[in-house]
């Protein structure tokens, strides 16, 4: 009784290491490259006020056949971190580059949540598989990419200073994108493909926003969205809602839901150019309330005004 207990334990020891895998990492220079394997891996990049960069296995995952690596304030000019196959799920806490910090979850369902002050861009990349990617209280350089494959996508970004662009692209399904609390130098652009898609964009500073959700009914929700440039909203086909809420653009805004049964809400909108509004086919409805424009103010293919 006691030997097959044990015989059992030692089993069910040796298959969660099997799923939890061996995460490979090594200093090139002044590269850290960081590759998961194809199993479900977990992981957690930490570098302290001291420099020193620690990578931990957590469940089972292991880090060089270890449980842990730490590397002694080395001199990072970029990181690479790929996690490849299996539900993998990566944490990175304060980690610098002076470079590029490039993530790339590969398949299956992944989650990560990044803090980190990249000096070059930092980009997170997911293929096929539903994931979660939380990117917050970062500081990008150069530029912010996120790029989704196929899957439900849910992309959090928050509290982040961005020197350049921020750009989102989710493949079909219904995926979620918030962008909340964001400065950025350039360009906010959300673009979340087919599918029932929910955009929320709230506190944004950035020199023009763009969301785009083509097919599905969606959701484009902006707060207090604050660009230089242009706003501009496109919904495609599908019974879609948008709902700008104290949105100013030093150029144009442009709103177009075309078909479907659309509804938008504008409340105190400004544009210093024009602020034209275009519901599409379909019985659309254009809730008006405020809306500013220093040329032309145009709304068109709303079937009820509100
Ligand atoms: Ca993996
Ligand atoms: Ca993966």
């Amino acid at each position: 009784m006691n030997r097959r207990k044990s015989a059992l334990r030692m089993e069910s020891l040796e298959n969660r290491i099997a799923l939890a895998g061996d995460v490979v990492a090594a200093l090139e220079g002044s590269l850290l490259v960081v590759a998961g394997d194809n199993l479900a891996n977990e992981l957690s990049i930490t570098q302290n006020a001291a420099g020193d960069v620690t990578l931990l296995g957590l469940n089972g995952t292991t880090v060089n056949g270890l449980s842990s690596l730490t590397l002694a304030n080395p001199l990072l000019n970029s990181a690479e971190i790929r996690m490849e196959g299996g539900n993998d799920k990566l944490t990175v806490t304060g980690l610098r580059t002076s470079t590029d910090l490039n993530i790339d979850l590969g398949a299956g369902n992944d989650a990560a949540n990044v803090v980190a002050n990249a000096g070059g861009n930092l980009s997170v990349k997911g293929e096929v598989g539903n994931d979660t990617v939380t990117v917050r209280g970062t500081r990008v350089g150069i530029d912010l990419n996120v790029e989704m494959g196929t899957g439900t996508a849910n992309v959090n970004l928050r509290n982040s200073n961005i020197g350049g662009n921020t750009t989102v692209i989710t493949d079909v399904l219904n995926d979620r994108v918030t962008a909340a609390n964001l400065r950025m130098g350039g360009d906010l652009s959300i673009e979340t493909k087919e599918g029932a898609d929910n955009v929320q964009a709230s506190l944004i500073t950035a020199r023009s926003f763009t969301a785009i959700t083509d097919k599905g009914a969606d959701i484009v929700t902006a707060t207090d969205v604050r660009v230089s440039d242009d706003v501009n909203v496109e919904t495609s086909t599908g019974d879609d809602r948008v709902t700008l809420t104290r949105v100013s653009a030093g150029n144009s805004v442009k709103v177009n839901t075309d078909g479907g049964n659309d509804l938008v809400v504008a409340t105190i909108v400004s544009a210093a150019v024009d602020a034209i509004f275009a519901g599409g086919d379909g019985f659309d409805t254009f809730d008006n309330n405020g809306v500013t424009a220093g040329a032309v103010f145009e709304f068109k293919e709303f079937e009820l005004l509100l």
